[in-house]
């Protein structure tokens, strides 16, 4: 037998691969995990892993049954703001809608004013308190997207944060320059020239400083219209940026179309979406990110056309949608269990929207989001008696400990 060069092996655990099996996801029981660096080396039984382990002198830990999945992705966050949106949160429990609050100059814009004004060190300090606790549930990749500055220094500042989050602490950042989020007052008259702004300097420079992994556009009645988002999509094509969109959340306006149109990585929200919408994404590859949390904060009743996107073959996605509007949520676990109980998606589902899936929407399947050798070691360990059990719980979180490109991450970071 050949002698095997690993670092470290885990023998008793339940692996939770995330590997599609059908309709449901490969689970190992009793199984061992062997790590050589950054990478997964090997996956098997644990008798055979105790073997070969014993071969090389390697010494095994006992996982003691404890279930180990790929590190959680986030793959949809507004991670970075100043202040908060209480106020807002008041006005809608006093029956003021959304769309109301942002049209009366709230919503969005206000927190474009906070952020403004806030100091980047405080932008760092409350977004990392905010990572943190997805870190602690087991996150070890996240998305961020910039939208909160509508100003070129000022979305240069938020991408730079989060650039810093990444390198500071032992989780993976992409970020994503969201340039047309909300129209900001300087140009209420004038929204051409932002526009051509946000998708011509800007979007250059921001690129050009190594800020953009991706662009995101708002695609809505109240933010910005089909037009202009292809604007930003065209723009990105130019530099081979690869795209997201928020599309249908509040309206059907034709976006999942047009992210289809560009092969957008992601259409997010999607609770408007029509046949012909699935179709096209469903073509294009581009996944399906879904946002209960939003949902669930929004009082909305209508939700994403789940057996559609069944039918239509798209890969769906969960992520928290962290934003201080309509998503002031800090729990990966928390949208798996609205994914669940609100929109209808099997256990099985919501597990590969956190984990296969978000990868994809993040162009990052060959890397990430599934236990395969030759992947990244980014594991999160789980005291569950089965994966559905990370769904279930309200407000629980059964992570143990994590393993970030292969090596371990103090939970309290
Ligand atoms: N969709 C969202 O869910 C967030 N932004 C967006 O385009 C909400 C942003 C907010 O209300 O602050
Ligand atoms: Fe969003």
């Amino acid at each position: 037998m050949k002698i095997d060069d690993w670092d470290q092996i885990w023998v008793g655990a339940g692996l939770a691969t995330m590997v599609a099996d059908g309709r449901s996801n490969q689970e190992i029981a009793d199984g061992a995990i062997a790590l050589k660096g950054d990478r997964i080396a090997w996956i098997g039984s644990s008798a055979e892993g105790e073997q070969r382990a014993q071969a090389c002198g390697l010494v095994v830990s006992d996982a003691k049954g404890i279930w180990i999945t790929p590190g959680l992705i986030d793959c949809h966050t507004h991670l970075i703001y100043g202040g908060n949106r209480v106020d807002d949160f008041e006005q809608r429990m006093s029956g003021a809608s959304y769309e109301q609050i942002a049209r009366a100059g709230g919503g969005i814009n206000s927190t474009i004013k906070m952020t403004r004004a806030a100091t980047t060190s405080s932008l760092r300090d409350s977004a990392a308190v905010r990572l943190m606790r997805l870190m602690a549930e087991g996150v070890t990749t996240i998305e961020i997207k910039s939208g909160y500055g509508m100003s070129l220094e000022a979305e240069h500042a938020m991408l730079q944060v989060a650039h810093d989050l990444g390198r500071d602490y032992p989780i993976t950042v992409r970020k994503t320059f969201l340039g047309l989020h909300a129209l900001p007052a300087e140009y209420a008259d004038d929204r051409q020239t932002f526009v051509k702004l946000v998708c011509g300097p800007w979007l250059s420079a921001l690129h050009s400083a190594g800020l953009v992994d991706a662009v995101d556009a708002f695609c809505e009645s109240i933010a910005f219209s089909v037009a202009e988002t292809a604007k930003l999509l065209e723009a990105a094509r130019l530099l081979d940026i690869r795209a997201h969109v928020h599309a249908g959340q509040l309206s059907e306006l034709g976006a999942p179309q047009l992210a289809a149109q560009y092969r957008a990585l992601s259409a997010a929200h999607l609770e408007f979406l029509s046949a012909e919408g699935a179709a096209q994404i469903a073509r294009a590859g581009t996944v399906a990110v879904l946002l209960p949390t939003a949902y669930y904060t929004l009082q909305q009743s209508k939700p994403p056309p789940i057996p559609l996107l069944r039918e239509m073959g798209v890969a769906m996605a969960v992520a928290t949608d962290s934003n201080p509007g309509s998503s002031p949520c800090s729990s990966i676990l928390l949208a798996l269990n609205m994914a669940c109980s609100l929109f209808g998606l099997t256990p099985q589902e919501a597990l590969a929207g956190v984990t296969r899936n978000a990868a994809r929407a993040l162009g990052l399947e060959s890397e990430i989001g599934t236990l395969e050798v030759g992947k990244r070691a980014d594991l999160a360990f789980f005291r569950i008696v089965r994966p559905a059990e990370l769904c279930y719980g309200l407000g629980v979180n059964p992570c143990e400990r994590v393993i970030r490109g292969g090596t371990a991450r103090d939970l309290r970071c």
